[in-house]
């Protein structure tokens, strides 16, 4: 999958009194620091961005980990971002981690219609990973991308919202 064709959704054009009242959780995995530090950096820097100063941190060990940890905060915030790195090794390991966060998470946001955006890194090399991290010389910046998906489909859905 290639990062061209993506949309430009630029935080900025956001309704700030709006995003700045939205509740943001972000569950964090713990494998491959360097990768993680600079995808949760990135995903504070738009929460920032979107007026919201201080979002929940939750980390857990692992990207397996994530999608219980969602769901459980999930019915208390509007949106939900995960941020994972799996990086592939010489077993099948790497797809089956990468399958349940994938779909576990995918079941948590439609189960519970509170946005969670993907900011699971799935790589075959170290290399791909940084090179997505939004570290200095990364050239895509998927934390804070999960975090802009996940606020504008959450203020998206607030026009939706039943009483
Ligand atoms: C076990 C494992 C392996 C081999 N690799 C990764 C990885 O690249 N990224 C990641 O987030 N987690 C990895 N894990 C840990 C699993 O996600 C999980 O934490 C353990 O299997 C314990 O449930």
């Amino acid at each position: 999958m290639s990062g061209h064709g993506a949309p430009t959704i630029d935080l900025t054009t956001l309704n700030p009194e709006e995003s700045s009242k939205l509740k943001l959780a972000i569950v964090a995995a713990s494998w491959h620091t360097q990768i993680m530090d600079g995808l949760l950096d990135g995903a504070l820097r738009a929460a920032k961005e979107a007026g919201i100063a201080e979002p929940t941190v939750l980390r857990v060990p692992g990207s397996f980990e994530l999608p219980v940890a969602a769901a459980r905060l999930a019915p208390h915030f509007d949106a939900v971002v995960a941020l994972g790195v799996v990086i592939r090794g010489g077993t099948p390991h790497f797809d089956y981690v990468c399958q349940a966060a994938t779909s576990g998470l995918t079941d948590v946001s439609v189960r519970t219609g509170v946005p969670v955006g993907f900011g699971v890194l799935t790589c075959d090399t170290e290399q791909q990973g940084l090179d997505r991290a939004g570290l200095p010389g990364s050239s895509e910046d998927k934390g804070h991308e999960a975090v802009t998906a996940a606020l504008t489909t959450a203020l998206t859905l607030k026009q939706y919202a039943t009483a």
